[in-house]
């Protein structure tokens, strides 16, 4: 348990949160950036067998509305919401293992980045294909509906994935349904190489709520905090049967559309100005301010951090790869 001050805080930041809580959210943060640089360093040694796409800088927004679901909610992550992976239940050991492409990982080794999900955890897989999980997470909402349980659907997409038709007819069937989905869009600025400015000409994204009948909010994507709250009164709604809400998280991807990118089209001022935002940075600095947090408690939680992260390494390159066997390869492809 990491080191706390003993005397009361005046400093009203934070004050009405279980100090266990915050801490938690601060690790998880902590958790989806040391595994996202590990699958980073992996992919530079050759060891990975597909893409790496960085969460880093939206750890916050995965991580702070995540923490407003409940466990049996469903949870639908996009390639940026490593974040929500982890604190919807899903082990290191597991995410490593379909990086690694391992026969015992939750793709068997048929995909090596991110398509994978466990319905045990509640976690569906990211689709490739920007804007299908919305109707996929809709659907999901549709059957706790159908169902009478209180359940909600949580699912992302980017500035740039908000353009396809599949957000149109997500929203829209969830707006005239009124179905408990949260949907958040994270404005992260760029789609690969295409800043918003060529992504729409309204004001921002989140107006076009207004067009489905839908509640909406706006909310500053690196501020944990601001996510858990905004994501916690969209889900009350949802789970009030009033329907659905589009949140727009204001943030930044930090490093280029995939590691292979090196996103030199992106301004170093702007990255310079999102630096000084950065979503863990600012956290631990008001934990501290709140005396929740010292050094001492920082490296004690870092240090766990990093045992589980080798512990979870070591286990996933230890399991084994696929045989390469016909029979065997063709399992789950064809019925
Ligand atoms: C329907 C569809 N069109 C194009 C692509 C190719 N593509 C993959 S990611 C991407 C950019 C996504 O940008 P954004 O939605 O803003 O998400 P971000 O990468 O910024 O998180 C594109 C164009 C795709 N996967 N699916
Ligand atoms: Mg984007």
């Amino acid at each position: 348990m990491p080191a706390r001050s003993k005397r009361p805080s005046k400093n009203k930041d934070l004050a009405g949160y279980e100090p266990d809580f915050l801490l938690g959210l601060y690790r998880d943060m902590l958790r989806t950036r040391a595994l996202d640089s590990r699958i980073e360093a992996l992919y530079k040694q050759g060891k990975l067998v597909a893409g790496c796409y960085s969460s880093r800088g939206q750890e916050g927004c995965s991580v702070g509305s995540t923490a407003a679901m409940r466990d049996d909610d469903i949870v639908g992550p996009m390639i940026r919401n490593l974040g929500s992976m982890l604190r919807h239940g899903l082990p290191m050991k597991f995410v490593l293992s379909n990086y690694l492409g391992r026969a015992t990982g939750p793709t068997k080794g048929r995909d090596g980045s991110s398509h994978f999900g466990s319905l045990e955890h509640n976690v569906f897989g990211p689709i490739s294909m920007l804007g299908a999980l919305i109707p996929v997470c809709a659907g999901a909402a549709l059957s706790f509906q159908m169902r009478g349980e209180d359940r909600v659907a949580l699912t992302w997409i980017g500035d740039g994935g908000s353009n396809v038709g599949d957000f149109h007819e997500g929203l829209n069937f969830a707006g005239v349904l009124k179905l408990p989905l949260v949907l958040i869009l994270e404005n992260n600025k760029w789609a690969y190489s295409t800043p918003i400015e060529y992504q729409t000409a309204a004001k921002d994204f989140a107006c076009r709520a207004e067009g489905y009948g839908i509640a909406s909010d706006t909310v500053d994507g690196n501020d944990i905090i601001a996510v858990y709250e905004v994501t916690k009164k969209a889900v009350e709604r949802a789970r009030n049967g009033d329907g659905p809400t589009l949140i727009e998280a204001d943030t930044m991807r930090m490093r280029g559309h995939a590691i292979h990118d090196d996103a030199k089209y992106v301004p170093k001022e702007q990255l310079e100005y999102w630096e000084t935002r950065d979503p863990v940075e600012t956290f631990r600095a008001r934990l501290k301010k709140a005396k929740l947090l010292d050094d001492d408690g920082h490296d004690s939680i870092m240090a766990a951090v990093k045992q589980e992260l080798e512990t979870a390494t070591d286990e996933a390159t230890a399991m084994p790869l696929p045989t390469g066997d016909r029979d065997t390869e063709l399992g789950d492809v064809y019925a």
